[in-house]
C-alpha cells in the first residue's frame, strides 16, 4: 500500500483501536488507584480535579453542536449534554460526580468551587474545549473517541475500588456504572462520523494525530496529579505551601 492510498475502513478502525496502548488506564496514577495503592488524598485529588473535566464536557459538546449544520447529527449529539447536565427527570453525570465526591469524603461546595483544580489539569481540559470550539465539528466529534477505551476503565474501577477502598460510600460508583452504557452508545455515533469523514490517507493520519492529542490531554491531567499528590510537588511548592495558582480566568 503506497503512502497516499487511504486505509480501508477496517484498517482505519484497527489503527484507531491501536491507540488504546496510550490510554490513561496505563498511567501509573490510575494503576495505583486500581491496585489499591492510592491514598485517600490521592483519590480525593483525582475526583476533585476530574470534576473540572466533567463540567467542561457539556461545553465541549455544545461547541460541536454550534458548529454542526447537520440536524440529524445534532439530534443525536444533544443526548451527550443531557447525559451530563441531566434531563428533566434525571440528575445527570455532573450531579453523579458530585455524589462520587461526597462518597470519597469531599465537601460538595469545595469541589464546586474548583479551588483544588491544578493548573496542569485546567490547561489540559481548556485545550480540549478550545479545540472543539475552533475545529470542524467532525474533527471535534472524532476527538471524543478516546471513549473507545472508556468502558474498560470504568469497569476496572467498579471491579477494584470497592475491595481496596471500603471507606468510599458505594453509592458514589453510580457514575461509572452509568457511563458503561453511555460511552458505548457515544462511540457508535462518534465512530460512524469518523469513518465517514476521513476518506483520504492524509485525513486518516490527521485523525490519528487528533486522537493522540486527546490521549495526551488525559495523560497530562494525571501527570499534574502525580506531581501534586504522589511527588508532593504541587505548583509553587518550593515557594509556599499555599494554593496560589489561578482559579480560572473567564475567557
Ligand atoms: O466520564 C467521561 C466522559 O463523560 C467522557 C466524554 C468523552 C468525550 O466527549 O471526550 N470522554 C469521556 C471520558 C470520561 N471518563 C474518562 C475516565 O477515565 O473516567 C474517560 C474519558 C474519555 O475516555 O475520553
Amino acid at each position: 500500500m503506497s503512502a497516499a492510498t487511504p486505509m480501508s475502513l477496517a484498517e482505519f478502525e484497527h489503527a484507531l483501536c491501536a491507540k488504546g496502548a496510550y490510554y490513561h488506564i496505563r498511567h501509573p496514577y490510575h494503576v495505583a488507584m486500581y491496585e489499591g495503592r492510592a491514598t485517600r488524598e490521592q483519590i480525593q485529588g483525582w475526583v476533585a480535579n476530574r470534576f473540572y473535566y466533567q463540567v467542561n464536557i457539556p461545553m465541549k459538546d455544545a461547541a460541536i453542536l454550534a458548529n454542526c449544520p447537520d440536524r440529524e447529527v445534532r439530534r443525536e449529539w444533544t443526548q451527550r449534554l443531557l447525559d451530563h447536565d441531566g434531563a428533566s427527570d434525571e440528575e445527570g453525570g455532573i450531579e453523579a460526580w458530585l455524589r462520587l465526591a461526597e462518597a470519597v469524603g469531599l465537601e460538595r461546595e469545595q469541589v464546586l468551587s474548583q479551588e483544588l483544580v491544578l493548573p496542569g489539569v485546567r490547561f489540559a481540559v481548556d485545550a480540549y474545549v478550545n479545540f472543539a470550539r475552533r475545529a470542524t465539528w467532525q474533527e471535534a466529534a472524532s476527538s471524543s473517541l478516546t471513549e473507545l477505551f472508556a468502558p474498560q476503565i470504568h469497569q476496572s474501577r467498579l471491579d477494584s475500588w470497592p475491595q481496596h477502598y471500603p471507606w468510599i460510600d458505594p453509592s458514589g460508583y453510580a457514575y461509572f456504572r452509568t457511563r458503561l452504557g453511555q460511552a458505548r452508545r457515544d462511540v457508535e455515533h462518534g465512530l460512524a462520523i469518523t469513518l465517514q469523514h476521513y476518506t483520504t490517507r492524509e485525513g486518516q493520519s490527521r485523525m490519528l494525530e487528533i486522537l493522540q492529542f486527546k490521549l495526551d490531554i488525559l495523560w497530562s491531567m494525571l501527570d499534574a496529579m502525580s506531581m501534586a499528590y504522589e511527588l508532593n510537588r504541587p505548583p509553587y511548592h518550593s515557594v509556599t505551601s499555599e494554593r496560589v495558582w489561578h482559579k480560572g480566568i473567564a475567557l
